[in-house]
Order: C-alpha cells, then structure tokens, then sequence
C-alpha cells in the first residue's frame, strides 16, 4: 500500500492500516521540520477528536488543546455571540493547530514502526487500469524511484500527483470560485476575544481565530490580484481595528505578522473519489473553502473511512467497503460544502454600485438576523458549524 503525502490525511490512514497490520509506506515531498512547522489549520471538530481518541492519536491534542465554544459577529447591526458549544448537539471545538497535530502523528507512526520517506516527490501513479499501479518518484537530489503496492492512496492535496495522474474523463470536478480572497495572516500576539470574531464590514471581512496563547490567526479580505507585499504590518492592523469595529468593541492585541498568504476562496470536489486501484482523500479529494474550517477536519473522516475499507479489503478480503468508499464520503463532503458556501455568503458584503445595497446584501443581513434572533436557527447553526 502506497500513501502519497503526510498531512492529516495520508497520517491518519498511514497510522490506521499501519496498527492493522496492512504494510504501508508514505511518499512525502516535503522535509520534517517543514511539515512540522507548516501552521494552517486549527479548529478541530468533536466528530474529529472521537476519531482520533478512537485510534489512541488524540493524546497531544488533549494535553496542549483547548476547547472552544463561541463566536462573536460583529456586523452594522451590532454585535452578538453565539455559544455555539451549548446548541445544537452541545459540541464544541478543540483549538490544537494542525502543525502540532501531524507531528503528533508523524512521532506516533514512526514509532511504532511505520515508514516515510521524505523528499521523495511522487511524479505520477501509473498502471490505473491494472491491479498493480506503480508509482514513480524522484527525491531531493532529482533521482528517480519507483513504489508499488496494491493500493495508492492520494493523500497529496490538491496540487499533488494523484490529482494529475487520473486519466482525463475518469473523474468529475465540480468547481466552484467564490470570488472573494482573503489575506490569511498569523500574528505573533494572543488573542483579541475570548470567541471566534467574525466581521462584517463595507471595507470587507475580517475574521479572528484563537490558535495558541501566543498565536492567533486573522483574516482580511483583500482584492483579487492583492499581494502578501502590498500588506505591512500597520496596515494590517489598522485595517483588522476599524473592520473589527475595535473602538466600539474594544482594542486589538497587537504584535508582529508572522505569515501572510492570500487565499483565494474556491471549492472543488472529484467525483468519484476512486479511479481503480487509486483512492482520494483529504484536499486531494475536496478543496473546501476555509470559511467554515471543515478542510483538516473531512481529512481525518475520510482517512479512517478509507482505511476501514482498506483493512477490510487486505485484511480480510472483504472488498464492499472499497466500493462504498466514495459515496459515503461524498455525502459528508457536500454537507460540508454547502455550510462552507453559506458562511461565504453570510460574511461577506456584495459590492453595491452608487452606495445602493444590491439585493444579495439584503438577504445577508437577514440571515444575520435570524442567526441573531431565531433559537432553532441558532440550533442548525452550531451543528453544522462544529459537526462534520
Ligand atoms: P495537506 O495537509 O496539504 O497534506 C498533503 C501533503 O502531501 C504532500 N505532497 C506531496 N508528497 C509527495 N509527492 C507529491 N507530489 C506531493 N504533493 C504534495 C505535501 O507536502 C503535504 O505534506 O493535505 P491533507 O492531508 O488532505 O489535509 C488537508 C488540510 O491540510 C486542509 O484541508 C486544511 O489545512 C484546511 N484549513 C482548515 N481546515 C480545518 O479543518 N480547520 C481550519 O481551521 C482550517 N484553516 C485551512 C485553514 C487551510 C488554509 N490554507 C493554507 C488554505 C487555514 C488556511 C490558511
């Protein structure tokens, strides 16, 4: 069994099959102290957690993570809370950044025994249509390799090889480009609010998200074709005060920007997440925008789905849970999506022309006001918000 890539996904799977005896290796272009320190991610679901105690990996994330249970909108209509930990089915997040979880995957499955190889770059997956795909590999020097197994795992994201490799016309992309961008940014400074901060602001979004005492991660919507250059680090903040309404709310904690990308706002989703012998998952199977921050979270459900079919199937040479693979995680990818879509839609203003607020704005301020007001939608909300 062949794993490309040591995110989440290719972790979880390479600790699941590894612990059931399925031998395994993983492909990892990229070095360990880069996929240690590689910061993205930091919300992670109670569906999320379950998985991982159930799998004996959530010891670090129970240690160093802490349990968040809020959010604050703040809107032209005023500010309100949502205790989201409290609606719904009563579940809140846990705040344990994504870097600290793959090295605590990563530390687990080597030592026990597990194998990855770093900066070995998958290049293609081949043999697709057989019951031996190969695939080829150069590492870090530029010499070439090849692995083969019964299985490929495209755990690689979305820019990676199992992506490229799938034969044109053997899967669907569904595609869809938000139109927005935000500049994602990481500040060396604790965090402003006890909550997760959504702003609502004509100037555009701005988010607020709890990562460590010392860390916390901001968001700014910014104009496509906007640079990481075009954004120094009083300007950031300036622009995060007045969207964030910090003189009528309170002042921000300041510090310097450790990292600053622009993301531009896009979903995609294959279908179906198989082509033979090579199964998807993780960013390679679904892009998800990360306005709901379900991304990490589909990763760690698809890898334990893929690797009880996977167990199944080697193991015991029961293969309908290979067959049922892509439906069943379709179905929750595209719950996922359609939230995702809906925050986009609820957190950012539609550009009106001559001041006149286009009908779409109308609508978003309603939403907002339901949010606020009605408890059943509050409800909804906060299952979807924390579930996946
Ligand atoms: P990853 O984590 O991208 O890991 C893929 C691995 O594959 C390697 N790779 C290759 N290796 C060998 N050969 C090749 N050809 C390769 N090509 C790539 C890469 O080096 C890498 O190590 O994918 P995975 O495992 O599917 O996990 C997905 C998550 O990382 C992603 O969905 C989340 O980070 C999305 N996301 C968030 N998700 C959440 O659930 N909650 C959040 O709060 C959240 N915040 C975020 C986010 C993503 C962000 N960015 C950067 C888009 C915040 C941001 C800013």
């Amino acid at each position: 069994m062949v794993i490309l890539g040591a995110g989440p996904a290719g972790l979880v799977l390479g600790n699941l099959l590894h612990a059931a005896g399925v031998g395994c290796v993983v492909l990892e272009r990229a070095t360990p102290a880069q996929l240690r320190t590689r910061q993205r991610a930091g919300f992670l679901a109670a569906n999320t957690v379950r998985i991982l105690e159930r799998h004996g990996l959530a010891g670090g994330l129970h240690r160093h993570g802490r349990t968040h249970a809020t959010c604050e909108f703040r809107t032209e209509d005023g500010r309100f809370r949502l205790d989201y930990g409290h609606l719904g089915r009563g579940e809140p997040h846990t705040v344990y950044p994504q870097h600290l979880l793959v090295t605590d995957l990563l530390t687990q499955y080597q030592d026990a025994g597990g194998t990855v190889l770093f900066g070995t770059e998958a290049v293609t997956v081949q043999g697709l249509d057989g019951t031996r795909p190969t695939v080829t590999v150069r590492d870090a020097d530029g010499r070439p390799g090849r692995w083969q197994g019964r299985y490929v795992a495209g755990c690689d994201g979305r820019h990676g090889a199992a992506r490229r490799s799938l034969p044109p016309g053997s899967v669907r992309r569904h595609h869809l480009d938000h139109g927005v961008s935000w500049l994602g940014l990481l500040a060396e400074a604790p965090p402003s609010l006890d909550a997760v901060g959504y702003a609502v602001h004509e100037r555009g979004f701005a988010g607020h998200m709890a990562r460590t005492p010392d860390v916390t991660r901001y968001y700014l919507q910014c104009e496509r074709g906007s640079t990481p250059d075009d954004w120094p680090d009083d300007r950031i903040w300036d622009e995060l005060a007045l969207r964030m309404r910090a003189a009528d709310h309170g002042p921000l904690r300041r510090g310097p920007v450790l990292d600053r990308t622009v993301v531009h706002l896009e979903s995609d989703v294959l279908e179906p997440l198989r082509h033979g012998p090579l199964l998807l998952a993780g960013d390679a199977a679904s892009l998800i925008s990360p306005s709901a921050a379900k991304g990490a979270n589909l990763a760690v459900l698809e890898a334990e789905v893929l690797a009880r079919a996977l167990v199944d199937d080697l193991r015991h040479g029961a293969p309908e849970g290979i067959a049922r693979y892509s439906d069943r995680c379709l179905h929750h990818i595209w719950r996922a999506q359609e939230f995702s879509r809906w925050m986009v839609r609820l957190l950012h203003v539609a550009p009106g022309s001559d001041g006149v607020p286009p009908f779409h704005d109308h609508l978003r301020r309603s939403r907002l006001a339901s949010l606020r007001t009605s408890r059943s939608c509050q409800h909804w909300f906060a299952e979807q918000y924390a579930g996946v």
